[in-house]
């Protein structure tokens, strides 16, 4: 036997490869081990500006825990910490109070605070601190706030997501975060127009959004295969153009109190809708409802089908601009926000003057409305005010409008398009944008996908989910998670603190997660899913 100066003791060694190695010579490569991937320190998705974690610090919520809201914190306050309430679970959840003025927090609570000496994280930002007997929450604003608590959600098991799970042990680490997002506009689409879904599974959508911290609701509810939202002065709209849908099936439309119910309850969850008509293409719907919008004042028969571009509006009629306008007011007191987008994407039966000309005078009658407009990427070269919004999805001139002044939003097919198929044997979705695994709508870089535009040009990202090959709120699901947690990450998270490795292992937690919330996502191979 050969003993190194530095060799342990023989009894718990064998063998010459020891002997080697503990002499100092190269090791021969070790035998090929299972890899069971590291587990992450926390898996908090999108990743935070800035996470210190604590291990002494353990917060654990019992029956005697309260959460508090500062004294003249406000309304939207408690409101937020009525929702941590709830998240915390059933029966057995701890009350929320909110303090006298000059009151000391009690010991074993988790306190929410506005603070406007936190403003500098920005309108969106917050801290949070979880030590031994105290939680705290403070933000500016109550958006703020609200990302705090997904934050503490997040950081507590998967099993709170199960409503029906009462016997809980609820630890929360300790950890000092301060966040914030990267960009403003961190948005998903629906298309409820070649399929459409019913309000209740749009706020179940809504819901998931809000745990990843996303802020826009854009609704795509015109296309050539169904009108969704009723209007009052127009009522074909609806009853004819809702009446069916891609393949057939009975369509449907949102009333306008349902339409209301939704709004509101985005906004419960800081989420600002953002309301879609198509036009002037995309319109079949619209021209089988109301023969004089067609040049030739015939209603076509409603389509079924997924062709695109063979629809346009009659640009040349006045009457178009009537209803144009009718439309727009109606959706325009609808919704308490800002935005009215107009689509404009693939139009193939105008020439290009008509289609600019259109753009233009559909950008008066928005911003007559009180509102700012948004348009497909294909709008770009129209004379827009740089109050307008481009939305860029393949190769457009969205740059000309950065140029003037204006911003885009990126929803760049190849990354962002969630009904493109993951690979060639996924059964749902599209492919002509290419075949998205987690990974590509990942590992991207916003503010290099267009060198012209920087990042003081863009807005944000938005992933739109279009429904032709979608029935089922499970299909939805398959083909958004987890492609749309990893959109929410490269919208709120700085570059510098994202990568693809350390966000698999986060996400990979996220599974029990969203199997508790019945969400049907797709088991990537890329990613090693906790069970
Ligand atoms: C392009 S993206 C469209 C939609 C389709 C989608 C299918 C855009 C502005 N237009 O009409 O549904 O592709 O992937």
């Amino acid at each position: 036997m050969i003993w190194c100066r530095n060799s342990v003791r023989p009894a718990l060694v064998s063998g010459a490869a020891f002997v080697l190695a503990a002499c100092g010579r190269p090791k021969p490569p070790a035998p090929p081990q299972p890899v069971a991937a590291a587990r992450p320190a926390h898996s908090i998705v999108p990743m935070p500006v800035s996470v210190q974690m604590t291990p002494a610090d353990t917060f654990s919520v019992d029956s005697a825990t309260t959460v508090v809201v500062t004294s003249g914190a406000g309304a939207e306050a408690e409101r937020i910490a009525g929702y941590l309430v709830y998240l915390l679970g059933g029966p057995l959840a701890p009350a929320a109070r909110t303090m006298a003025e000059g009151e000391t927090p009690p010991a074993n609570s988790i306190q929410l605070s506005i603070d406007p000496a936190k403003a500098s994280s920005g309108s969106e930002g917050y801290e949070l601190v979880v030590a031994r007997g105290r939680v705290t929450v403070s933000a500016a604003t109550p958006n703020g706030l609200f990302y705090g608590v997904q934050t503490i959600r997040q950081l507590l098991p998967w099993s709170i997501e199960h409503r029906g799970a009462l016997n809980r042990r609820l630890r929360i680490p300790g950890v000092r975060i301060v966040d914030s997002p990267r960009f403003a506009w961190r948005g998903a689409m629906l298309d409820v127009s070649r399929h459409f879904i019913d309000a209740e599974a749009v706020k179940r959508y809504i819901d998931l959004l809000a745990l990843y911290k996303l802020n826009r609701l854009h609704l795509h509810l015109a296309d050539d295969q169904g009108w969704r939202i009723e209007i009052t002065s127009r009522p074909n709209l609806a009853a004819i153009g809702g009446s069916t849908q891609v393949g057939g099936g009975p369509g449907g439309y949102f009333t306008k109190a349902q339409f209301a119910d939704i709004v509101a309850y985005a906004t419960s969850r800081f989420i600002t809708v953002v309301p879609e008509i198509d036009m002037p293409g995309h319109t079949n719907a619209a021209l089988a409802s109301y023969p004089e919008l067609n040049c030739d004042g015939i209603a076509p028969p409603l389509y079924t089908g997924i062709r695109v571009g063979f629809s346009t509006l009659c640009v040349t009629k006045e009457e178009t601009y009537t209803f144009v306008n009718d439309v727009v007011r109606e959706i325009a007191a609808m919704v308490p926000t800002p935005y009215f987008h107009m689509g404009g994407d693939e139009v193939q039966k105008l020439t290009h003057d008509q289609y600019l000309r259109f753009v233009e005078r559909v950008q008066g009658i928005i911003s007559a409305n009180g509102k700012q407009m948004i348009g497909w990427g294909e709008t770009a070269p129209a004379n827009l005010a740089p109050g307008t919004i481009v939305q860029h999805w393949k190769r457009d001139s969205s740059a000309l409008h950065v140029a003037r002044g204006g911003k885009v939003i990126l929803s760049p097919g190849p990354r962002t398009y969630l009904d493109m198929k993951y690979d060639s044997s996924t059964v749902l979705g599209l492919r002509w944008a290419g075949l998205i695994e987690v990974r590509d709508a990942y590992d991207w870089n916003p503010a290099t996908l267009i060198p012209e535009i920087p990042e003081s040009g863009l807005l944000g990202v938005e992933a739109p989910l279009w429904a032709e090959t979608l029935v089922k709120l499970e299909d939805y699901e398959y083909m958004a998670f987890p492609r749309l947690v990893a959109l929410a990450e490269v919208g709120w998270s700085p570059q510098g603190v994202r990568s693809w490795d350390a966000f698999r292992l986060r996400l990979a937690e996220h599974g029990p997660r969203l199997s508790a919330l019945g969400v049907n996502y797709y088991r990537s191979p890329q990613v090693p899913w906790v069970q």
